[in-house]
């Protein structure tokens, strides 16, 4: 990480150039851009400017078109940041420099440049790479985790993939997956590791304090609304229906051939995050993935089948207990089930058979929020709560988050040590304050 000094000094060139964008530039375009971040040189002669840009290619173009006309005014908020820089200057000088002026030689260079400019240039200079996801992975955790491997494979990385050890086995529609090449203990050059989490909102999703050292890069790529932006450098996309779809142009942009495997990744991170493209996220870009993948070699039957069938037999079991103990309250509007250790017990299922089935709790007449309770096997006294919104009027993260959980607007869960009764007046209460 940037030392404390270069760090202030960023900031201050970043809070100068957004209120600069912010106030002074009338053209329209320029406010679908955020100025995201700032790295200046060790001289403060030039600082490149990270924006993030709202929308789809024609909004980006739009507006570093506009960003790029506008960019004499930059310069102006440039000439005013390295003024103030100065102040902050890193080397510890006191403010030394004559004060510069406008529009001239002096004035610094700035260059723009996406996140995704940002990470595409990270990905290209590490030849050594840390790969990670989050805990509990589902089918976008995993499938842009085995995406983003083969991708950085394809450009002859050498490159690891980590999750804690007691992510396995993983679910069972996951197995097929062959992660038997992931990494259960940091390695030991970790230190030379340019780290890149994939679709983690925040850094506690994923047992790694060895990653909080001094000294770790972090490439934080995701696509939740909520994520905490904790890497160095940030792709977060959150109209993304998926990670996978965020890995899907990263290795177009890389120039890597969309083999097969790589395209059953992709299709696997796909698939399960827009609920077979049934989810409010399943735009016209995501079935235009799906059809590239599709042309690609990817078999959506086969792979329907490898995910949602073969189950074994407890999945069926656990979830007629499930659907056995279905309460409504409030009309509807919050439908939920709870599983006990006794549930999975007389089941024969582990926790990861309980995968899926809040999704059926969504199928009913006048449902706004589907919710599994589910008391964890290894500690009864805490239990997971998944939340799914069947529409845009509740959104579920905030309820996630109030719990101290996390997710997106319409998929979202925490773990609590609530008791049920409570938990449910609570839960009950926070869909009605949203009504
Ligand atoms: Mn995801």
């Amino acid at each position: 990480m940037a030392g404390e000094r270069m760090r202030r000094v960023n900031e201050a060139v970043r809070e100068v150039v957004s209120a600069h964008l912010a106030e002074d530039v009338a053209d329209p375009r320029i406010g679908f851009v955020t100025v995201t971040g700032v790295e200046t040189s060790a001289d403060l002669r030039s600082a490149r400017v990270f924006v993030s840009v709202l929308g789809g290619d024609q909004e980006r173009e739009a507006a570093l078109d506009g960003l790029s006309s506008a960019r004499g005014a930059a310069d102006e908020a440039d000439a005013d940041a390295r003024l103030r820089a100065r102040r902050l200057d890193p080397r510890g000088h006191a403010d030394h420099g004559a004060p510069v002026p406008r529009g001239t030689e002096a004035v610094a260079r700035m260059t723009t440049a996406t996140e995704q400019e940002q990470v595409l240039e990270e990905l290209r200079a590490a030849p050594k790479l840390f790969l990670t996801t989050h805990e509990n992975p589902d089918g976008d955790a995993l499938g842009s985790l085995r995406a983003m491997q083969l991708v950085l494979e394809a450009l002859g990385k050498d490159t690891v993939m980590y999750m804690g050890a007691a992510e396995f086995p993983l679910p069972h529609e996951y197995r097929h997956m062959r992660f038997d090449d992931v990494l259960r203990e940091p390695p030991d050059d970790l230190e030379e590791r340019l780290v890149v989490f994939l679709d983690c909102g925040n850094m506690d999703r994923m047992p790694v304090e060895f990653l909080k050292a001094d000294g770790v890069r972090i490439v934080n790529i995701d696509h939740h609304h909520d994520n905490t932006r904790f890497g160095d450098v940030n792709l977060v996309v959150p109209e993304a229906a998926c990670t996978a779809q965020i890995v899907y142009e990263l290795g177009r942009e890389l120039g890597v051939e969309l083999s097969r495997p790589l395209a059953e990744a992709l299709y696997i991170g796909l698939v399960t995050d827009t609920g077979k493209f049934m989810f409010e996220n399943t735009t016209p870009a995501a079935h235009q993935m799906a059809a590239d993948l599709i042309a690609a070699g990817v078999h959506p039957a086969e792979i329907h089948q490898r995910l949602y069938e073969g189950l074994p037999f407890s999945r069926i079991q656990l979830l007629a207990r499930a659907l056995a103990s279905v309460q409504r309250f409030d009309g509807g509007a919050l439908t939920l089930t709870h599983l006990t250790r006794d549930d999975f017990a007389h089941s024969d299922a582990d926790e990861s058979d309980s995968e899926g089935i809040v999704d059926h709790m969504r199928q009913v007449e006048g449902t706004l929020v589907a919710c599994l309770i589910r008391d964890l096997v290894a500690d009864e006294s805490r239990r997971k709560v998944s939340l799914r919104a069947t529409d845009g009027r509740v959104d579920v993260s905030r309820i996630a988050r109030g719990f101290g959980g996390g997710g997106h607007r319409q998929a979202a869960g925490f773990t609590t040590d609530m008791q049920l009764p409570d938990l449910i007046e609570r839960l009950r209460s926070e869909v009605g304050s949203q009504l």
